[in-house]
C-alpha cells in the first residue's frame, strides 16, 4: 500500500485530498498544529479520524517534520501547510515568510535527509504571478512571476527552492501552481465564502449590510475537490513537473456578488458597503489561468463550473 503524508491535512485542500487518497487505497497521515481549541481545528477531518494518523507538528519546527517522516515512511508528501490568507500576509509578513518559505525549505530538507526517494508536491499559487499577465490575458507556466504580496513572495521562494532541490539533489518535487479554489470547506474570511455567508445572513434577516473590499479584481475560481485530484495525478506522473491548474475563466468579485445575491432573490447593490479595511496595500487585479499543459499531461478536467461551485457552497451554508 502506498503511503501519503500531508502537511495542512486539516485545511480545505488537505481534507479533500485525504478523502481522494483514501478512496484510491492510500494509507494517509498528516501534520496538525497544536491549538487551544482542537475540536474546532479538526472539523474538516473529524469524519476521517479513524482512517488516518496525525502527528503534532509545525512547519517552523523542522524536528517535528523529520520525526513524523521517520515514523510514517511515506512514498508521497503533499506540502499544503501555509498561512494562506493574502491580506493577512500584509499584517504578518515575517510569520507568513517563516511558515510558507522557510517551512517549505524545512520540508524539502527533511525529505532529503530522511526519505530522498519520496515524491513531493509543493502547493504553489497563482498569487506568485502578481502583476504579470501574458498578452492574451492568461497566466501560464512561462509567465514571469512578479508577486505583489508578502504571501506571493513567500510562495515564490518555496517554488524556487523546490526547483533548486530538484536539480541540485535529484529530488522528485513538483509544483502545482493552483489558481483560486473554493468549496463548502473554504475559510469564511475568503471572498467566496464571505459573500455567500453574508448574503444568506441578509436573506434570513439577521443583518442588512455586508462590508467588502475591492469589487473590481478578477479571479479564476475552481473547486477544491477537482483541484486536489490533480495534485495526486501530478505526483503519479513519470517526471517532476511544474504545472498550472485552473478553470480558464475569470470573473470579477462584483460578478461573484451579483450571482450569489441574485441566486437568493436579492440585489447586491442594496446591501454591499465598501470598507477600506478589506483593501490590500497592493492588489492583484487579474487572474486567469491557462492550464492546457496540465490538462493534457495529467488527463485532468475540472467537473465544477463557477455556477455549480457557488451552488454547492450556497447549499452547504444554507444548512448552517
Ligand atoms: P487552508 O484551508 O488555509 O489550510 C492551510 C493548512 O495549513 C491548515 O491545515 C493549517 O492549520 C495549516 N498550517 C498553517 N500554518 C501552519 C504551520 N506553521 N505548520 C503546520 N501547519 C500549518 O488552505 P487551503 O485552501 O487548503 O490551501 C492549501 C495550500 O494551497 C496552502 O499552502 C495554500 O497557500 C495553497 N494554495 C491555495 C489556493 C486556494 O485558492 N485555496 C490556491 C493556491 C495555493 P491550522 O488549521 O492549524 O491553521
Ligand atoms: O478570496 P480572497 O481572499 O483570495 P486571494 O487573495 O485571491 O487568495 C486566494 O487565492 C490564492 C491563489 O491565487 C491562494 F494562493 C491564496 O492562498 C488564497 O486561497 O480574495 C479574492 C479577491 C481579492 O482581490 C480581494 O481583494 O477578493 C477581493 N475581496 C474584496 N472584498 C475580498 C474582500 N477578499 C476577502 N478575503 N474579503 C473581502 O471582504
Amino acid at each position: 500500500m502506498k503511503k501519503a503524508f500531508i502537511t495542512g491535512i486539516n485545511g480545505q485542500d488537505g481534507s479533500y485530498l485525504t478523502e481522494h487518497l483514501l478512496n484510491s487505497g492510500y494509507e494517509v497521515a498528516g501534520l496538525v498544529r497544536r491549538s487551544s481549541v482542537s475540536e474546532n481545528q479538526t472539523y474538516r477531518i473529524n469524519h476521517l479520524e479513524d482512517k488516518i494518523k496525525t502527528y503534532y507538528g509545525d512547519l517552523i519546527d523542522k524536528s517535528s517534520i523529520t520525526n513524523a517522516l521517520k515514523d510514517f515512511k511515506p512514498n508521497l508528501i503533499f506540502n499544503l501547510a501555509a498561512q494562506s490568507h493574502v491580506r493577512l500576509s500584509f499584517d504578518m509578513p515575517a510569520f507568513t515568510t517563516q511558515v510558507n518559505a522557510i517551512g517549505a525549505l524545512n520540508v524539502f530538507d527533511s525529505v532529503k535527509e530522511i526519505c530522498p526517494d519520496a515524491r513531493v508536491y509543493q502547493a504553489s499559487s497563482s498569487e506568485m504571478f502578481g502583476s504579470s499577465v501574458d498578452d492574451d490575458n492568461f497566466q501560464r507556466e512561462t509567465t514571469p512571476m512578479t508577486p505583489v504580496s508578502p504571501y506571493g513572495c513567500s510562495k515564490l521562494y518555496a517554488y524556487s527552492i523546490a526547483r533548486n532541490f530538484r536539480k541540485a539533489y535529484g529530488l522528485f518535487i513538483s509544483n502545482g501552481i493552483l489558481f483560486n479554489h473554493e468549496s463548502p470547506r473554504r475559510g469564511t474570511n475568503f471572498v467566496t465564502a464571505k459573500v455567500i455567508k453574508g448574503a444568506l445572513n441578509i436573506k434570513k434577516g439577521y443583518t442588512d449590510k455586508l462590508e467588502m473590499g475591492n469589487l473590481d479584481s478578477y479571479r479564476d475560481w475552481g473547486h477544491s475537490s477537482d483541484y486536489t485530484k490533480a495534485m495526486i495525478k501530478l505526483l503519479n506522473y513519470e517526471n517532476p513537473e511544474d504545472i498550472v491548474i485552473s478553470t480558464g475563466k475569470a470573473y470579477s468579485v462584483r460578478e461573484l456578488c451579483e450571482v450569489v445575491f441574485n441566486e437568493l432573490g436579492l440585489d447586491y447593490k442594496d446591501h454591499i458597503v465598501i470598507n477600506e479595511r478589506f483593501f490590500r496595500p497592493q492588489e492583484l487585479s487579474y487572474l486567469q489561468g491557462d492550464s492546457s499543459k496540465g490538462r493534457k499531461m495529467l488527463n485532468w478536467e475540472p467537473e465544477f463550473t463557477f455556477k455549480t461551485l457557488l451552488s454547492d457552497m450556497i447549499k452547504h451554508f444554507e444548512k448552517e
